[in-house]
């Protein structure tokens, strides 16, 4: 499932809801699942067969895109860069969860299957071209109409 700011909040929900016995994925974008990164202590306690597939680009990738949609390439882009030292499989460690991090398009399936055979929560921390993320996200053209042109 992928909703936005709430993502992981409404997996856990989704999980508690369902029986806590299905797995569960989360695929989101690292600065929406740091909105309520805390609900990782919920998942964990409750031991929900929850994986958090986290594509990370260091980034509000959309509003750095907007950025360089809005003034081209070199502007600040205030606000919308994190320190690239941040981890999330070592926050989910924190919290009891399983952890994985991965850099290659073929390692996320292998981290995949030992998240959901760990047993426990966990969080794939998967690094992403942060270029590749806002500039060539596929058919933004269309997203654009009625998403960042529009209300969010
Ligand atoms: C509460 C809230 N604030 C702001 C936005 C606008 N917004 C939409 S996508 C986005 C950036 C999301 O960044 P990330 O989760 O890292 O995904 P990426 O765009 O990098 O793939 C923002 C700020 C929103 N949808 N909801």
């Amino acid at each position: 499932m992928h909703y936005g700011r709430g993502g992981l909040p409404y997996a856990v929900g989704a999980s508690v809801a369902d029986g806590r016995r299905r797995p569960v994925m989360l695929i989101t974008g690292d600065s929406a699942f740091q909105f309520h990164i805390a609900e990782l202590e919920t998942a964990a306690r409750l031991n929900l067969p929850l994986v958090c597939v986290v594509a990370v680009d260091y980034a509000w990738g959309l509003e750095a895109g907007v950025y360089k949609r809005t003034f081209g390439q070199g502007s600040l882009e205030t606000g919308t860069h994190w320190s690239t030292n941040t981890r999330l499989d070592e926050v989910a460690d924190g919290f009891g969860c399983h952890g994985e991090y991965v850099e290659r398009d073929e390692d996320i399936a292998p981290a995949i299957k030992r998240a959901y055979a760990s047993g426990k929560t966990a969080v794939i921390h998967v690094a992403v071209d942060p270029k590749a993320n806002s500039e060539e996200m596929p058919n933004y053209g269309e997203y654009a109409t009625w998403a960042t042109e529009g209300a969010h």
